[in-house]
């Protein structure tokens, strides 16, 4: 796949909100900071089309790409900020699970994180989501640009082993920066567009 067209369409909080022409989607999941936004960019050679911020938490809305005018990239909201009262983690967690529920023709998560750091509960909470949801997915682990090339392969594997993901489950180092790890990508979210 090429992605020779990206747009950002809508940001939405309610289902009534998304998109009505019901394209396929590949949501992004993972912590505040782990490098959501700048994967859209890099992923589709563009520097500003999702607001990256060096401020965790500020982006708390789904927001909607739509790619070569047949599939949807959407960003769900971060989670694992600590500076959020209970309230909001709840509101959080409705506005993504109604996510996962209320729209129709999602074909796959991807998993973003930050391959420098051990998993957090949250992380560990997300991937058994996708199995209770029986939801394809694969994981991308982040920032591969902060590790000298040989640590990148063992922390892949104690990623997988952290998060006890089983033999059909692809992580894939990259770095938004370098673009390292951009083709293992593409191919793997063509795999889940087109199955
Ligand atoms: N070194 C490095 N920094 C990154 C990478 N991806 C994101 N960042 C930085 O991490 C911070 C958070 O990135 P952002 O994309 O806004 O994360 P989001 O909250 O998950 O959308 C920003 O300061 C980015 O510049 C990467 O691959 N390498
Ligand atoms: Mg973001």
């Amino acid at each position: 796949m090429e992605i020779k067209k990206a747009e950002f369409v809508t940001s939405a909080v309610k289902p009534m909100q998304y998109p009505a022409d019901n394209l396929p989607c590949l949501a992004l999941a993972g912590k505040s900071n782990v490098g959501k936004s700048s994967m859209v960019n890099t992923l589709t050679n563009r520097t500003k089309l999702a607001k990256t911020s060096g401020q965790p938490g500020k982006t708390r809305l789904i927001n909607f790409y739509r790619i070569n005018d047949t599939f949807y990239i959407v960003d769900l909201p971060g989670y694992g900020f600590a500076r959020v009262s209970h309230q909001e983690k709840k509101n959080w967690g409705y506005m993504i699970e109604n996510f996962l529920k209320s729209y129709s023709n999602i074909h796959g998560i991807i998993h973003l994180v930050d391959i420098r750091h051990h998993p957090t509960a949250d992380d560990k909470t997300m991937t058994h989501w996708f199995r209770e949801f029986n939801m394809p997915y694969f994981v991308l682990a982040t920032k591969a640009d902060k590790l000298g090339k040989t640590r990148i392969m063992p922390r892949i594997k104690e990623i997988r082993d952290e998060l006890g993901l089983p033999l059909d489950v692809q992580v894939i180092p990259f770095s938004s920066q370098t673009g390292y790890g951009k083709g293992a990508l593409i191919q793997a979210l063509d795999t889940l567009i087109n199955p």
